[in-house]
C-alpha cells in the first residue's frame, strides 16, 4: 500500500505497512529506557546471589559491607521481611502455593536466588560490597531433574508439602480405550524439550524512588504489564496503590520475562529502606540465572490411527520441571496446562486424554516466556505428526491433511473446551509446499544425495491461541482504552496495552485514525502510567490484536458517534446526515462540513459544552470502552481453569536445511511461513514479529540451553555458551499471509506475537530427519547440537 497517500474516504490505515512510530525515536539515541533515567542522587542496587542450589541460611554476617563508604544500605531477607510481605501469587490454577519473598528468608532453593541486597553511590561499591558479606549456608542436597523430584525419598523443597508435586491435572474425554483397541495402528512417541529463557537485548530493571514524607512509590520500569505490577506491589510493598506510580515507557524486549515483579521488589524495598531514588539493572549473569526459565518437561504421545491415517484418539502425559517456586513468581506453571488443552493442535482428535504433573526443584522459577505452553502443543503433535507418519509408511503432510479441521468446519470446539473461530489449515499447508516449491526442493535433494550431501525440509502446522487468561489472577480477559480529542482535533489514545517493541504504539494509532478519517499521525498513543491511562492489562498472550485494538476501535466509535451527534446539531441537520471524513464532521450532501478543531473548541474552550452537546451525550470528548472476550467460557477442570483464547491464529511453517554429517553441524537455508492472523492491521510489524520469533525458535532448536550441573549450579551463565543465534545463522524468512477474519473481534484481527518460536522447532527438528532420512536417524534430546546429531548419527548407523 502506498503510505504517503492521505486517507481519504475509503483508505484505511489498516493493512497498510507504515513505519513504525518508535523506530526513529530509537534509532536516534531517543529511547526512555529506564537505566537511562539514574541520575546523581540516585543510589545503585547490587545482589547477592546464592552460590548453592538449596541450602539453608543459618546466619548473614553484613557489618563489613555497612561499614563501606559509600553504602547506603545492606537488606537480608529477615530485614526485608520486617517491612514487606511475601511475593503474591500471580495465578490460582489448583496448585500448591508457597510463600516467597524477593530475598529470601531462611533458606535457599535455586542458585542465583537473592539472599542479600545492597544500595551504594555507584554501581562498583555495590558489587564490591556484595563480596564482604559473609553467609554460612548448611548445604542441602539438590533435587535438578523430574525423576529427582519424584523419588520416593526425594528431598522436599518446601517441607510442609507431602512431596514436590505443585501441579496435577488429568482430563479424558470421548471413547479413548475403544479407539486403541479398534486402531489399525499405534504409535508411541517420547518427546522432550530442554530448559531455555528469554534474553531480551534489555534485561530487567527497575528505578524506585520512595517519597517518604507522602508514602508515595514512583517506580519506572521496564514491564509487559504496569498495572498488573502496581497491584502486585501494592501487596508486597503493603502500600496502598494509589499511592504507587509504575512508568514504564520504551522496552528492550520483553518476551514473557517482564511479566512479573520478583528482583523488581528489590531496588523499591531500598529506596523505602533510604528515602532515595534506587537503580537496580540486571547484568546478563543475573538474567541467566534468575530471570524466568521455560520448558523443561518430558512428553510422551500416544496415538491410535485407522487404516487410512485418521486420528481415532490420542493420549499424553506432560512432566514439567517448574523449578523453585511453580507459579508465584512467575505463573510459569499454568503453561502445562495450556499445553495440555491444546495438544490436539490443528486436528480433528475426537478421543482425547490428558495427564500432567509439575514439580518443583532446585532450578531457576519457571516463567511465560512467549508461546506459554502453545509452544508445548505444538512441539509435541507436530514432532508426533512426523513419528507416526513415519511409522505408518505415510508422507508426513499427507497424514497432517487426513486429519486436520476443515474449513468449513470453523467455529470447532475442541475436546477440552476451546472455541477455534476461523482459519483455513489445508490452505496454510498447501501455500507453505507451495512457498518452499516442495517438488522441485525434492529434485534438487535427490541430486544434492547423489553428491554426498544432506538436504531436508521439514513442516509443522501452528495454532497459536492468543488472548486467553486465567481466572482468579491477573491475567484477565479484557482491555481498556480512553480516546480524547483535543480542542485541536487532534486525539490522545490511552490504552493499558504496553509496546515493548511489538508495535502497538503505531497499530494503536492505526486503527483509531480509521475511526475518525485522519491520518495515523493524530493519534498520540498514551500507554505506560498508571496515574494516566485505564486500568489495563498489557502486553502478553499476544492479546492486542484481540483485547487492546478492540478497545481502542470501540472507544473511538463510541466518540465518533458522540462527534457526529455534536456536528449534526451545529450544523442543524440529522446525525444520520452526517459522517467523518478527512478531520471534519461533512454533511452527505455537500452543503457543509465542521472541521474536528470547530467542534473540539466548540465543547472543550469558551462558551462550553453546554447548548452544542445534544441532550443525552456527555458533554465533552472523550470515550472509554472495554472489550472482553466475547466467547469467553472458563474452561474447568481439577486443577482450576483457564479461559478460553479470544481468537485461534495459526500457520504452517516450512524449513529447508543442510546438515553436515562428519561435523553434526545444521544449516537452516530457508524459512517460509505461511500465516494467518485474520485482518492484518500493519504488514511489516507481523512481518518483524514473525520474523523475531522465528529466530527465537532457531535459537531454542539448535543452541539455546539452560545447562545445570548434578549439584543445580547453572553452567553457562553468558552469551559465550548460552548460544544465541548471530546474524549469520539466520536464513531468508520468507512470509505469506492468509486472511481469515475472526468473527470474534471488531476488526476480525487475530493476535499473532508467539508464532513464530511455537511453530519453528518442529518444523526444523522434521527437517533435519528428513535430511537424514538416508541414514533413518531418529532425533528425540534438544537443542541439535553438533554433538547430539552426530550422537543420532552413530545410533542409527549402530542399528
Ligand atoms: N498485529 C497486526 N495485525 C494483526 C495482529 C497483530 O498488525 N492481525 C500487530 C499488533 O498490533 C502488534 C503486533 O502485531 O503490534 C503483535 O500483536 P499481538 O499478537 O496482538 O501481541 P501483543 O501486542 O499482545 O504483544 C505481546 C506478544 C507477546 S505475548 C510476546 S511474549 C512478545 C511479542 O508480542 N514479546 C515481544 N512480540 C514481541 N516483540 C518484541 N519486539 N519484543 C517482545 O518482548
Amino acid at each position: 500500500a502506498d503510505e504517503s497517500r492521505p486517507a481519504t474516504d475509503g483508505d484505511k490505515w489498516v493493512g497498510r505497512s507504515t513505519e513504525r512510530v518508535q523506530d526513529t525515536r530509537l534509532l536516534t539515541g531517543q529511547g526512555r529506557y529506564v537505566a537511562d533515567l539514574a541520575d546523581a542522587d540516585t543510589l545503585h542496587a547490587a545482589i547477592l546471589r546464592s552460590p548453592h542450589a538449596h541450602a539453608r541460611i543459618r546466619r548473614i554476617d553484613t557489618s563489613a559491607a555497612r561499614a563501606m563508604p559509600g553504602v547506603a544500605q545492606v537488606l537480608t531477607g529477615a530485614e526485608a521481611a520486617e517491612f514487606s510481605h511475601p511475593l503474591p501469587p500471580t495465578i490460582d490454577i489448583g496448585m500448591r502455593m508457597n510463600k516467597s519473598h524477593a530475598i529470601a528468608v531462611d533458606k535457599v532453593r535455586y542458585h542465583g536466588e537473592p539472599v542479600a541486597a545492597v544500595a551504594a553511590i555507584d554501581p562498583y561499591i555495590a558489587e564490591d560490597a556484595l563480596a564482604k558479606i559473609v553467609v554460612d549456608y548448611e548445604v542441602l542436597e539438590p533435587v535438578v531433574d523430574i525423576d529427582q523430584a519424584l523419588a520416593d525419598d526425594a528431598p522436599r523443597l518446601y517441607e510442609d508439602w507431602p512431596d514436590n508435586r505443585c501441579l496435577e491435572y488429568q482430563f479424558s474425554d470421548g471413547p479413548l480405550d475403544q479407539a486403541f483397541a479398534e486402531a489399525a495402528h499405534t504409535v508411541v512417541a517420547e518427546i522432550p524439550h530442554h530448559r531455555y529463557t528469554a534474553v531480551p537485548m534489555e534485561g530487567r530493571v527497575a528505578l524506585a524512588h520512595y517519597w517518604s514524607s507522602e508514602g508515595r512509590l514512583t517506580l519506572r520500569l521496564s514491564t509487559q504489564n504496569p498495572h498488573q505490577c502496581r497491584t502486585l506491589l501494592a501487596q508486597t510493598l503493603d502500600l496502598p496503590e494509589a499511592r504507587i506510580e509504575v512508568i514504564c515507557k520504551d522496552v528492550g524486549g520483553g518476551f514473557g520475562l517482564k511479566l512479573q515483579v520478583d528482583g523488581e521488589v528489590i531496588p523499591c524495598l531500598l529506596s523505602m529502606r533510604t528515602g532515595r531514588p534506587v537503580l537496580w539493572a540486571e547484568t546478563r549473569e543475573e538474567n541467566l540465572l534468575s530471570g524466568i526459565h521455560a520448558r523443561d518437561y518430558r512428553l510422551t504421545m500416544e496415538g491410535a490411527f485407522d487404516n487410512d491415517g485418521r486420528i481415532l484418539g490420542l493420549r499424553t502425559h506432560l512432566l514439567g520441571n517448574c523449578g523453585c517456586d511453580g507459579t508465584n513468581r512467575a505463573a510459569g506453571a499454568g503453561q502445562l496446562l495450556v499445553g495440555a488443552f491444546y495438544f490436539p493442535g490443528n486436528y480433528k482428535v475426537p478421543a482425547y486424554s490428558a495427564d500432567v504433573v509439575g514439580v518443583v526443584s532446585n532450578k531457576a522459577p519457571y516463567g511465560a516466556y512467549r508461546g506459554y505452553g502453545k509452544d508445548i502443543a505444538n512441539h509435541g503433535i507436530e514432532r508426533f505428526m512426523n513419528i507416526a507418519a513415519r511409522q505408518l509408511g505415510m508422507d508426513a503432510n499427507e497424514l497432517r491433511r487426513r486429519n486436520l479441521v476443515q474449513p468449513d468446519e470453523f467455529p470447532y470446539e475442541i475436546l477440552t473446551g476451546p472455541i477455534y473461530d476461523s482459519g483455513d489449515y489445508p490452505e496454510l499447508l498447501a501455500m507453505a509446499e507451495a512457498g518452499v516449491d516442495l517438488a522441485a526442493f525434492r529434485k534438487r535433494q535427490a541430486e544434492a544425495r547423489a553428491a554426498g550431501r544432506y538436504l531436508g525440509v521439514g513442516f509443522a502446522m501452528m495454532l497459536e491461541p492468543a488472548g486467553g487468561a486465567v481466572p482468579n489472577s491477573i491475567f484477565n480477559a479484557y482491555e481498556t482504552a480512553t480516546v480524547r480529542m483535543m480542542p485541536q482535533g487532534d486525539f490522545l489514545l490511552l490504552t493499558g496495552m504496553q509496546d515493548i517493541g511489538q508495535g502497538v504504539e503505531t497499530t494503536l494509532a492505526q486503527v483509531v485514525a480509521d475511526e475518525f478519517s485522519v491520518t495515523p499521525d493524530r493519534i498520540n498513543v498514551v500507554f505506560g502510567d498508571t496515574h494516566g491511562v485505564p486500568y489495563g492489562l498489557g502486553a502478553w498472550s499476544s492479546r492486542g490484536a484481540s483485547f487492546g485494538v478492540s478497545a481502542a476501535v470501540e472507544a473511538a466509535r463510541k466518540l465518533a458517534r458522540r462527534m457526529r451527534a455534536i456536528g449534526a446539531r451545529m450544523m442543524e441537520c440529522d446525525t444520520d446526515a452526517v459522517t467523518l471524513r478527512d478531520g471534519a464532521v461533512q454533511r452527505t450532501d455537500g452543503v457543509a462540513s465542521l472541521a474536528f478543531q470547530n467542534i473540539g473548541n466548540a465543547v472543550s474552550l469558551w462558551p462550553g459544552p453546554h447548548g452544542i452537546v445534544p441532550e443525552g451525550e456527555e458533554p465533552n470528548l472523550e470515550a472509554t470502552a472495554t472489550w472482553t472476550n466475547p466467547v469467553v467460557r472458563w474452561v474447568p477442570n481439577d486443577a482450576g481453569s483457564l479461559s478460553i483464547y479470544a481468537t485461534h491464529p495459526s500457520g504452517c511453517f516450512a524449513v529447508i536445511v543442510e546438515v553436515d554429517a562428519d561435523t553434526g553441524a545444521i544449516r537452516v537455508d530457508r524459512v517460509y511461513a505461511a500465516h494467518d492472523c485474520g485482518t492484518v492491521i500493519n504488514p511489516t510489524i507481523v512481518n518483524g514479529q514473525l520474523h523475531g520469533g522465528c529466530v527465537q525458535g532457531l535459537g531454542a532448536v539448535l543452541g539455546e540451553e539452560l545447562c545445570y550441573d548434578e549439584q543445580g549450579h547453572l553452567l553457562n551463565k553468558g552469551f559465550w555458551d548460552y548460544l544465541i543465534p548471530q546474524a549469520p545463522d539466520v536464513p531468508n524468512i520468507e512470509i505469506g499471509h492468509l486472511v481469515c477474519p475472526s468473527p470474534n473481534t471488531p476488526l476480525g484481527t487475530k493476535g499473532m506475537g508467539e508464532g513464530g518460536p511455537v511453530g519453528i522447532p518442529a518444523a526444523v527438528m522434521n527437517a533435519v530427519e528428513d535430511a537424514l532420512s538416508p541414514l533413518d536417524v531418529h532425533l528425540s534430546e534438544l537443542p541439535l547440537s553438533p554433538e547430539r546429531v552426530l550422537a543420532a548419527i552413530d545410533a542409527a548407523r549402530s542399528q
